[in-house]
């Protein structure tokens, strides 16, 4: 029986476990990257394990998130990670190389390697041909220090890709049909692979947007084969040795199969506040917009510059709306310069921002009250543009580019003919922004400079015998980590200081929640399906477990977050029957007992008792051999202190 290129690649890497689907394997890693917002404590985490050198082939600290540097939080943080990563043997990429995920597929990433990040759009990488995944930080700190990483042996979709896309027509148009068809919620437990006709008329900036923005579907990553259109972006960024083919098998077996016709798709916008809330353009009409913004690492590549440019060329941009820009590496702007593309925009009335996450993660650009924006992002999750009223639709860059010249949102086939974009054979190479790490040698030497706002992991201890907690949130279905931990210029710079950062937990929700559950000491989560879609930070974990978080129960979690849960020793639970979520009510008092004992003796059906209505509720606590170790230690960190030695 044949196998998927998907399969090939976590058997190639295997360490752990069997190729069983629905079983959980460990795999080794071969690179790793994390971002600032996530980074800090990411490294905190690996100087807590005590390995002095990261043992990955290539890791990279980017520096692309928490650029706004309105106090002195974020640029201590940039220190830090700079003087960690020089330490330990990590590559740095300074302030204004641009976006992780961007910079690592032009400069780093390789096809049929292994890649974590500690951020969820790493996936991008699989746009090459790598198995490239979101992790949180501490997983990717335990890759660097050479420990494997544990997924569900995935199921996988076979995305059969025919035609080829009309003029104006473009890959964010391919990923948000995919979105429509499964859901937020439908990639869980699955790798998206896509094969067939189609794929040979996409180019790599194109498979990135799609494999990028499949982080929406909950699922565990998305990869292309690497073919020659790989090996030519790969030589054009000067790294044609470290192409190699990756294609699954012709006679391969997938779970699941979906059909898309590249040539029926017609312009899509995912209408606020869920990427799935899919419709076309002519569903929405002419809607009035207030603000575009252009780029994140979903649409930031030069060759979304190129088609942006020639849209705006000799226009401009209509005066009740605001458009921005951001490019998504320095490689990007750089040739964006050297080919007039900038200048095109500078006079069409763009404002040109640096070459950051900025808008997509709150850092500036919030709409205006109730304001309409179209952004060529991946999120549109309620408030997280910082302006809580503000309607985030999700498209293109071409709808965004002509949509910002007309005021409204309009269909980019009205421009007329399209001239073919072809990519340059050669990109402008120049890392002088990535700064190596410092020899064996020379490492004792680097000393580590730490901030006033750096404070150390919260407080963890072993499992208690016993839980019992009154119930200090109830939430609904699809809460994403946006929910949990906000983001944005006022709360991203509190990312490495723990205690600060948790008063800020769920406010999206209940303003008052962080300070009761902290009155609390300790309590319990109910939530509905889908907890913790989104963001890979594991903030929505360090936060609840600072505040005494002792367990979640919920409908269904999202990936992600729930090992990140289990990572910060916070027992994820599910309801064997989803009816009972409405028998609990915020403020009845649960009762878990001699759950330690049950869960070190494998039991994975377990009884909460309500004592407040008395009600017995099953729930399960799904562990397996290493997962229920580290629930018992009270966390990976303490687990891994004692086993990765
Ligand atoms: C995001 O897009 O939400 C982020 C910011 O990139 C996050 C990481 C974070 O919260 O730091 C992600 O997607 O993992
Ligand atoms: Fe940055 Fe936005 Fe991409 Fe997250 S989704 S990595 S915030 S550009």
């Amino acid at each position: 029986m044949g196998l998927t290129l998907t399969e090939k690649i976590l058997r190639a890497h295997l360490v752990d476990g069997e190729p069983v689907k629905g079983q959980e394997i460990g795999i080794r890693i071969d690179q790793t990257l994390t971002q600032d917002a996530t980074g800090t404590m990411a490294y905190l985490e690996f100087e807590a394990m005590g390995v002095p050198r990261v043992r990955t082939e290539r890791s990279v600290a980017y520096i692309d998130h928490n650029t706004l540097q309105n106090g002195f939080e974020n640029a201590d943080d940039h220190r830090f990670i700079g003087s960690v990563a020089k330490k330990h043997g990590i590559y740095f990429s300074r302030p204004g190389n641009g976006i992780c995920h961007q910079v690592h597929l032009e400069r780093f990433g390789i096809p049929g390697k292994t890649l974590i990040g500690s951020d969820s759009h790493t996936p991008t990488g699989g746009g090459i041909g790598m198995i490239a995944i979101g992790a949180g930080g501490l997983d990717v700190a335990v890759a660097m220090g050479g420990g494997a990483y544990y997924i569900t042996y995935p199921k996988i979709v076979k995305v059969e890709l025919t035609g080829k896309l009309s003029p104006w027509v473009s890959a964010k148009d391919v990923i948000l049909e995919v979105l429509r068809r499964l859901s937020v919620k439908g990639g869980v437990g699955k790798v998206i692979e896509y094969v067939g006709e189609g794929v040979k008329t996409l180019s790599v900036p194109e498979r990135a947007t799609i494999t990028n923005m499949g982080a929406e579907l909950g699922a565990t990553t998305s990869i292309f084969p690497s073919d020659e259109i790989t090996k030519q972006f790969l030589e054009a960024q000067g790294r044609g040795e470290v192409w190699t083919e990756q294609k699954a098998d012709d006679d391969a077996v997938y779970d699941e199969e979906v059909n898309i016709d590249l040539s029926a798709l017609e312009p899509l916008a995912a209408c606020p506040h869920s990427p799935d809330n899919v419709k076309t353009v002519a569903e929405i009409g002419k809607l009035k917009i207030d603000q575009v913004c252009i780029g994140s690492c979903t649409n930031s590549s030069l060759l979304d510059m190129m088609k942006v440019a020639h849209i705006l060329k000799g226009k401009t941009v209509h005066p009740d709306v605001s458009l921005a820009i951001a490019p998504g590496s320095k490689q990007v702007l750089n040739m964006m310069a050297d080919m007039g593309l900038l200048s095109i925009m500078i006079d069409a009335g763009a404002r040109i921002l640096e070459s950051a996450c900025g808008p997509c993660i709150g850092m500036g650009q919030s709409p205006n009250s109730g304001g309409i924006s179209l952004r060529t992002f991946n999120r549109n999750f309620l408030g997280r543009s910082g302006t809580k009223d503000g309607q985030i639709y999700l498209v293109s860059p071409e709808l965004a580019a002509i949509s910002a010249v007309n005021g409204c949102l309009t269909d980019p086939r009205e421009i007329g003919e399209m001239p073919a974009f072809t990519l340059p054979e050669k990109f402008k190479v120049n890392d002088n922004m990535v700064t190596p790490p410092a020899s064996e040698a020379e490492a004792a030497d680097v000393q580590i400079l730490r901030g006033p706002n750096i404070k150390s992991y919260p407080d963890t201890a072993p499992l208690e015998m016993s839980i019992t907690a009154p119930v200090s949130l109830k939430v609904g279905d699809n809460i994403t980590t946006d929910h949990i931990m906000p983001a944005g210029a006022k709360i991203l710079p509190l990312r490495s200081n723990i205690p600060a950062i948790s008063q800020y937990c769920f406010t999206v929700c209940d303003e008052s929640f962080p300070a009761r559950a902290k009155a609390l000491g300790k309590s319990i989560i109910v939530g509905g399906s889908n907890y913790g879609q989104g963001s890979s930070r594991e903030h929505a974990a360090l936060a609840p477990l600072y505040l005494g978080i002792k367990a979640v129960l919920v409908k269904s979690f999202a990936r992600i977050h729930r090992a990140n849960l289990i990572n910060a020793g916070i027992l994820p639970l599910t309801f064997v029957n989803e009816a009972d979520y409405d028998s609990i009510s915020e403020g009845d008092v649960l009762k878990l007992a001699k759950v330690r004992d049950k869960i070190a003796a494998g039991e994975q059906e377990l009884v909460v008792v309500n004592t407040t209505t008395g009600k017995e509720i099953p729930v399960l606590c799904e562990l397996t051999g290493r997962t229920k170790d580290i629930i018992l230690a009270g966390g990976l960190l303490d687990y891994t202190r004692e086993n990765l030695k």
